[in-house]
């Protein structure tokens, strides 16, 4: 799990109205929009239920410690989903307590390893990597037209790679997997097919022969330049949630609106949504 930095995330508030808009021209749906996709609810019901809700983000101190601005971009997030989001005065467990004694109807939480929301009436718990493998694959799904009958391209077999070929095989896609720790794709292949020799989940042996027969990819790995320039088409599709982001410069302007990334912010949105179905 790649650990953010303030320099990732810093301008992430001021953006989110931009960044709408480029999601809005790549998938034809908002960042809630995708979100509630990938939770399989109505925006219209959500509206609602994310107003009532109040949440509060409690910076941890644990491990490596506090990133400067990571609470306050969650709640800035949250906020602009519709939740009444802030970040608890303390962190840790004086910000746990707080949040209680104020009558949160969620918190959100991150230490190094876990980035979790809990809400704190009806106990669900989601998880950054799972919420994010979903926002992606239902990203994918809308830039796609629907992904069904479709071959994907799923690079990176960690929890994020794993959530997201777990949707994207119930959206009723075809996915080739890929890590460069084959047993990890051996693995994931194992748990989303067991046993079967299910033609709808394959490994890729070579990357580059993978990346030349697919369309549709979803990169999920911590590499920076997983996917070379003379391997990207303007017909493809990416939903990148890998951090540092896997194409050049080159890369994004060839792919256009055919690219989903961001370090935070559709993950945040699932776990708004699935807090509040
Ligand atoms: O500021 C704080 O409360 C820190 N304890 C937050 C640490 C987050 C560490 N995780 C990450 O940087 C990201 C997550 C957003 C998802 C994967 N890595």
């Amino acid at each position: 799990m790649t650990r953010l930095t303030q320099e990732d995330i810093c301008h992430i508030p001021s953006r989110l109205e931009a960044y709408n808009q480029s999601l809005l021209a790549g998938t034809g749906r908002s960042l809630l929009g995708i979100a509630c996709h990938a939770c399989d609810v109505q925006p219209q019901s959500m509206e609602q239920r994310l107003a009532a809700a109040s949440m509060v983000v409690v910076p941890v101190t644990a491990g490596l410690g506090i990133i400067t601005d990571f609470s306050q971009t969650v709640a800035a997030i949250l906020n602009f989903v519709g939740v009444a989001a802030r970040v608890s005065d303390k962190p840790d467990a004086a910000g746990l307590a707080q949040a209680y004694e104020t009558g949160a109807d969620a918190i959100m939480m991150a230490d190094d390893h876990t980035f979790a929301g809990i809400n704190l009436n009806t106990r669900v718990v989601v998880d950054n990597a799972a919420a994010t493998g979903r926002a992606y694959a239902a990203a994918l799904d809308l830039m796609a037209g629907g992904i069904s009958g479709k071959d994907i391209l799923v690079m990176g077999c960690g929890p994020v790679g794993d959530n997201a070929a777990q949707r994207l095989l119930f959206m009723g896609g075809r996915i080739t997997l890929f890590d460069c720790r084959i047993p990890a794709a051996q693995a994931l292949k194992e748990r989303l097919a067991p046993g079967l020799d299910d033609s709808r989940v394959r490994l890729a042996t070579d990357l580059d022969t993978a990346l030349s027969r697919h369309l549709l990819v979803l990169e999920a790995t911590p590499s920076g330049n997983s996917i070379p320039d003379n391997r990207i088409s303007g017909r493809m599709k990416v939903a990148a949630p890998g951090v540092p982001l896997g194409l050049s410069d080159t890369g994004c302007q060839t792919l256009k609106h055919g690219l989903v990334h961001d370090k935070l912010e559709l993950g945040v949105a699932v776990m708004a949504v699935s807090l509040c179905l």
